[in-house]
């Protein structure tokens, strides 16, 4: 039998609740993290001088001891759950930190002595280790599946010390490296081709499209976790891509769709806000008023009223951008009831994911719905910065507006007919084609209609990238799904038809770089065709997804403390006479 651990520096309810779970030796895998280092003599110098530089504990970091006694009957359940670590190593170091009321609980024990640091102490001595390279094959890190491997803010802590090392290293060896050419084209163009950002969590290639930390949209449907077995992706699942660069377990998706749920609930001042406005606003006008409704939740204001240190920068943002994740379906979701349904809200359903839940909140519960959601919202959440709603969000956040500012703004990008509007613009399109010439339209009728678009001055729309050359794989994968589960709809074979027929026509005109479709060519018939008709609500759909791009992002550009953007710009005058010379 086990003894029970007391906790010092603690109490009241939280010692009972530690207390329960180490009597029942179990580790709670929701939200205990537990880190095991294991390591050969020759790395025990240099952990000692680690441990012995570190800052004491202050009780203002909220950390607390939590072994004073019986620390080895405590390690014993997590050293022996590891293979062969006692026969390996010759020192352990076993931190564990839990989540009680928001407050981290901080305690450290090894078999030869106890520590009492801070968690950051961990990512000093992989800095270390990393800077040693003589050192890293004596010790190994080993992170035990246990909560720390399902508590998303604590692998990003992991995480940020290196990649701010990695960007500190990126500016010392190579920032004096050009990486082209300006020209006045690009000056006058709209900046195509100029390479100006930072972006981590995606890279677009003008030909084989979107890969989201390096992975492509179909590697993504097979290896991020799905509800159902060969199931599309979570949208879960792809955050956690985003904002770690690693795939997730079932188990770590879960956890986070768990997390979001229980940010899920919006204040009642937003639907308010949103009442103000006419019932026949564009729903985008409805959706950024109440995004910027839930603004005043910002932790991110609030601490940086407070003198937050700007190395501490990332961690409100990550509440912000957590709570606007989880929070933005149920808004979005009441502009559509509202608009079309009455007013009537539906809540959060605990047992569905994030996708599965927004369908549900916007009143759509079939499967093959609750699918497509989840395929929607992953596909549509980043396409790396540029594109005019992730650069907007970045732009703003740039100052340090906080993520509901950035996103806010990004949305009012996302309006734009030449960007996110898009998709509403290609589903009234199309049923004004079938308005004029009937479903079973001609080859011949498309193209005069595609042309008659054109000679109107006007583009068509879903046609063209600024970037893609190639037909975008967020098409090809929403085809795929129509294909599977409406293949015989009237209006998926038109957009079919238009794949053949407008492609040659805007390649005819000269002028076009891209004649291919893109993503929002397809999916306003998906929609459509499981009864979300309402042409006009699609970017709202586009924005949900769009948030946990740009907020992943915002957390790193945060984390690895980006500058303010501010190009220069010149007048007509300045090139005429700077090109003269
Ligand atoms: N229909 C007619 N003309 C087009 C189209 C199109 N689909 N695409 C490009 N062009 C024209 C474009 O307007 C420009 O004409 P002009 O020189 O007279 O101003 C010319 O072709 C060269 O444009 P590009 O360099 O090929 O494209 P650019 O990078 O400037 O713009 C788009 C990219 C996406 C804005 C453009 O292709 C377009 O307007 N497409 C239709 C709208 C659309 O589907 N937008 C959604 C994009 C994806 N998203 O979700 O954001
Ligand atoms: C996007 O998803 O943002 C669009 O495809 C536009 C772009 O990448 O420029």
């Amino acid at each position: 039998m086990l003894k029970k651990p007391t906790l010092a520096g603690g109490g009241g309810d939280r010692e009972v609740e530690l207390q329960k779970g180490w009597q029942h030796h179990r580790i709670d895998k929701s939200t205990l993290t537990a880190y095991v280092f294991h390591f050969t003599p020759v790395f025990v110098p240099l952990l000692i001088q680690v441990f012995n530089n570190a800052p004491p504990i202050r009780p203002s970091q909220n950390l607390f001891p939590v072994f004073s006694s019986h620390r080895h009957h405590c390690l014993h359940p997590l050293i022996s759950s590891v293979p062969n670590l006692k026969s390996k190593s010759n020192f352990v170091i076993l931190i564990t930190r839990k989540r009680h009321r928001n407050r981290l609980i901080f305690g450290v024990s090894s078999s030869a002595m106890v520590f009492y640091r801070s968690v950051s102490l961990l990512s000093k001595l992989r800095n270390r280790v990393v800077q040693q390279p003589s050192l890293t094959n004596s010790v190994r890190w080993l992170q035990i599946q246990t909560s720390s491997d399902l508590d998303l803010h604590a692998q990003l802590k992991e995480l940020i010390p290196e990649q701010q090392e990695r960007l500190k290293k990126i500016k010392s060896d190579y920032g004096k490296v050009e990486l082209g050419n300006i020209t006045v084209d690009m000056v006058l163009g709209g900046m195509r081709g100029m390479t100006g950002l930072l972006w981590e969590t995606s890279l677009l290639d003008p030909d084989e499209g979107i890969r989201f930390r390096g992975l492509s949209i179909p590697e993504c449907q097979k290896v991020l976790p799905a509800a159902k077995s060969g199931g599309e992706p979570l949208p879960e699942g792809l955050l956690w891509l985003l904002l770690t660069g690693k795939v997730p377990t079932k188990e770590q998706v879960d956890a986070l769709s768990k997390e979001l749920r229980s940010r899920a609930t919006i204040p009642d001042h937003v639907y308010k806000t949103i009442d103000a406005l006419p019932v026949t606003a564009h729903p985008m006008t409805q959706f950024t008023t109440g995004v910027m409704a839930l603004q005043v939740q910002s932790e991110f204001q609030k601490a940086y009223e407070k003198g937050i240190h700007k190395s501490k920068y990332w961690e409100p943002t990550f509440e912000d951008s957590l709570s606007l994740i989880a929070q933005v379906p149920a808004v979005a979701a009441y502009v559509y009831r509202r608009m079309y349904k009455g007013g009537e809200r539906i809540a959060v359903d605990e047992s569905l994911d994030y996708g599965a839940n927004f369908a549900h909140m916007l009143g759509f519960d079939g499967p093959e719905m609750q699918e497509l959601m989840r395929l929607y919202v992953t596909i549509h959440s980043d396409h790396e910065g540029g594109n005019v709603s992730a650069h907007t969000g970045h732009l703003v956040a740039s100052a340090l507006s906080d993520p509901y500012l950035s996103f806010a703004a990004a949305l009012n990008g996302l309006a734009g007919p030449l960007h996110g509007l898009a998709n509403q613009e290609v589903l009234l399109w199309i049923k004004s084609v079938v308005a004029e010439c009937g479903e079973n339209i001609t080859t011949d009728q498309l193209k005069d209609y595609v042309l008659k678009t054109l000679n109107s001055g006007k583009v068509v729309p879903g046609f063209g990238h600024g970037v893609l050359r190639k037909t975008d794989p967020r098409y090809m994968c929403q085809r795929e799904f129509a294909l599977k589960h409406l293949p015989n709809d009237p209006l998926f074979q038109l957009v079919s038809k238009l794949y053949d027929v407008v492609p040659p026509i805007l390649t005819e005109l000269g002028k076009v770089k891209n004649p291919w479709p893109n993503v929002d060519a397809h999916s306003g018939v998906l929609l459509n065709y499981y009864g979300l008709t309402e042409a006009r609500y699609f970017t709202v759909l586009f924005g949900v997804s769009r948030a946990i791009g740009i907020c992943s992002q915002l957390i790193w550009d945060r984390a690895l403390g980006l500058p303010l953007e501010r190009p220069k710009s010149v007048t007509m005058e300045w090139l005429e006479k700077k090109c003269k010379k």
